[in-house]
């Protein structure tokens, strides 16, 4: 049976909702569900879905009281920027439709060249506040250091009290119809370090199945290690030095150190689904670090700002990379 058309003669991708990706609409048949799985499930339960899909999706692993209490912070310091919608509260995030979506371009994903400064000069007053938000207390000492997903990784990876939290994060906020995070997996930019980090994803907010929220490729952490062996292989024949081979925008890769800018071609490329879903506050995806992932344009319904945090875990026991010992900043070449 053919799919029913939407008014606009087009297909939805997922439940009935169309999800968009930096290079345009994706297909059904391009998409899937991400697997749910509960923090209560035993350990190992939640360590053999971690092995075999590359990720485990927590639902309700944070208190939604602690992540709405972060969302609220950072909405109350981004205020003065004129970006939220007149007589709505900081807490709920609503992007004012009146502004110019150019003047609120995001963190990670809204420079050309990845981790620039995005934006021109009108942009400056947000870009400013979203970066000195990685600075605060309420980000930096309290939310990324929460306990409860300290203690998750602790256990999911057997590390106890090797588990250490690493410094430099990136708060990301995607605001309405802006530029979307590309195709990448993260040991890309960790490869001063061993190849067994655990990434946090965590959405500080609830987030629509259209809001905005972090895709997974099927699969994607086997095909990860095989495009990394590929650069490796790459690097040593055109002659790179170890230290060169190591750099995130070599030669070999993308100036962004992205896989791909378009998450539809990719799956086409690799007849791979994305798998995605809607996400509450308080869920947590744990991610390996070849985990294949991207995120679509924010097109919620009611202008609701994605904002998440990615924060990685290592065992600090082992080598790991040092490069990421640092707050965040604008061009700091990882
Ligand atoms: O939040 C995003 O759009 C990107 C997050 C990401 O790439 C990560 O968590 O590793
Ligand atoms: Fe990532």
């Amino acid at each position: 049976m053919p799919h029913a058309l939407s008014a606009e003669g087009e297909v939805p991708s997922f439940v009935g909702e169309k999800l968009y990706v930096n290079d345009g609409l994706l297909r059904p048949d391009q998409v899937g569900a991400l697997r749910e799985s509960s923090p209560d499930m035993p350990i190992e339960e939640i360590r053999r879905r971690y092995n075999e899909d590359g990720y485990v999706f927590l639902k309700g692993l944070l208190p939604r009281e602690d992540v709405l209490r972060a969302r609220q912070a950072y909405f109350e310091m981004l205020a003065p920027s004129g970006v939220l919608k007149p007589q709505t509260a900081p807490v709920d995030g609503i992007f004012d439709p009146a502004n110019d979506k150019a003047d609120y371009p995001g963190i990670g994903a809204g420079a050309a060249d990845g981790n620039g400064k995005p934006g021109g000069s009108t942009a400056e007053k947000f870009v400013d506040l979203a970066l000195a938000a990685h600075y605060a207390d309420w980000y930096k000492e309290t939310f990324c250091k929460h306990p409860v997903l300290k203690n998750m990784i602790a256990r999911l990876t057997g590390w106890g009290d090797n588990t250490l939290g690493i410094r430099r994060s990136l708060l990301r906020n995607n605001t309405p119809g802006n530029k979307a995070i590309g195709v990448h997996y993260d040991q890309i930019f960790l490869r001063h370090g061993e190849p067994t980090s655990v990434t946090a994803w965590v959405p500080m907010g609830d987030v629509a199945v259209t809001g905005g929220g972090l895709i997974y490729l099927e699969n994607g952490h086997t095909l990860g290690q095989e495009v990394e062996a590929d650069f490796t292989r790459k690097a040593m024949e055109s002659g790179l030095t170890t230290e060169e081979s190591k750099n995130a925008f070599n030669q070999n890769m993308l100036s962004t150190g992205l896989l791909a800018d378009g998450p539809l071609e990719y799956a086409d490329t690799f007849g791979r689904r994305w798998l995605v879903t809607s996400y509450n506050a308080g869920d947590v995806v744990l991610h390996s670090p070849y985990a294949i992932h991207a995120s679509t344009i924010n097109y919620d319904p009611n202008n609701i700002i994605r904002v998440g945090t990615d924060l990685r875990f290592v065992n600090g026991s082992r080598p790991w990379d040092k490069r990421w010992d640092k707050d965040y900043e604008f061009n700091d070449g990882v």
